[in-house]
């Protein structure tokens, strides 16, 4: 895995830099944006980490969060980490419109916009994480992987292989994995802030998602509706991973998690184990992701989205069934 000499030479070139992610970030998102910060800053380069609307406060542990800030001039360069589209960058408004090149390093595969932006952008759907790429990048750009970048690019390759359980997880990945252990990162510490901790309300929240779990025909759902977020005083952040425990239910072959914060808006989680590809249904309705995890938005009523998702899902399994 090698990044091309243009995107090192973009990198080597700016002074001032701003790294981003997508909105709603994750650890792989969190861990690069902030490994890649920490890197350029001891080549001398002046990162800055930006996260317009904030980042979840399971990642609080993770070093470089002095590099979490905003620019107050548009920098020589824009780097957008595990997300391909300028739109989707959590950025504010002035920094997504900023007239400096836009460097794309990610690992979804291509669609539209990337393609365009081809000549800046470095994309490797063979990798695991971002985090893959990233430790690649800062090793060819002659920086130490020193004990904090590694905490980071640990957090990054568990979030985006289940903490070593996906399918993404191969030797490849494992001798990474080892590297960044040899740094010293704490693998518990990384699990536990990565995956285990939870706010004791988004439990209570969970405990009325499963409350009306349904399972039929290998396809398992729920949802959590404006009333679920306000009783137990939660937003949509708690819900993360939510979509695992459908998933979990024997039988599964397509998880589906509705949210609907407020308002006509419903955010959607599919999961599947094995067969479908929800990638290909999220693009359905507007959204993308991996064939495995996936998700999209829409701008309905929960009870009109439901039906509408549900159909497709139930299409793409009886399709299973035909082969
Ligand atoms: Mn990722």
């Amino acid at each position: 895995m090698k990044p091309p000499k243009r995107i090192l030479r973009a990198l080597l070139a700016a002074r001032r830099m701003a790294l981003t992610s997508h909105l709603h970030p994750e650890g792989d998102s969190v861990g690069s944006a902030l490994a890649l910060g920490l890197a350029l800053q001891s080549l001398g380069k002046e990162p800055f980490v930006v996260f317009h609307h904030g980042i979840p406060r399971r990642f609080s542990y993770l070093p470089g969060q002095e590099l979490v800030r905003l620019p107050s001039s548009p920098p020589d360069l824009m780097v957008l980490l595990d997300v391909s589209q300028r739109e989707r960058a959590d950025l504010p408004e002035r920094l997504k419109e900023a007239t400096c090149p836009f460097l794309i390093v990610d690992h979804h595969p291509p669609s539209g916009e990337a393609t365009v932006l081809s000549k800046m952008a470095w994309i490797e759907p063979q990798a695991a994480a971002t985090g893959e790429m990233v430790y690649h990048l800062i090793r060819s750009l002659k920086a130490n992987i020193t004990s904090q970048i590694a905490a980071c690019l640990y957090a990054a390759l568990g979030a985006d292989t289940g903490f070593f359980r996906y399918t993404n997880t191969n030797p490849r990945v494992l001798r990474l994995a080892a590297t960044l252990l040899e740094k010293g990162v704490d693998p518990w510490i990384a699990a536990y802030h990565g995956a285990e901790e939870r706010s004791l309300q988004s439990v209570r929240l969970l405990s009325r998602m499963l409350s009306r779990v349904r399972s039929h025909d290998g396809l398992s759902w729920s949802y959590c509706e404006p009333r679920d977020f306000h009783i137990t005083q939660t937003t949509d952040e708690d819900t993360e991973e939510f979509v695992n425990f459908l998933r979990a239910i024997e039988g599964t072959k397509v998880a589906v998690l509705f949210r609907n914060v407020e308002g006509r808006k419903v955010r959607i989680s599919f999961r599947a184990n094995g067969q479908v590809d929800v990638a290909a249904i999220a693009r359905r309705f507007g959204g993308g992701g991996h064939p495995a995890a996936a998700g999209c938005r829409m701008e309905l009523s929960l009870k009109k989205a439901i039906p509408l998702v549900l159909s497709a899902v139930s299409e793409a399994l009886e399709g299973l069934k035909q082969q």
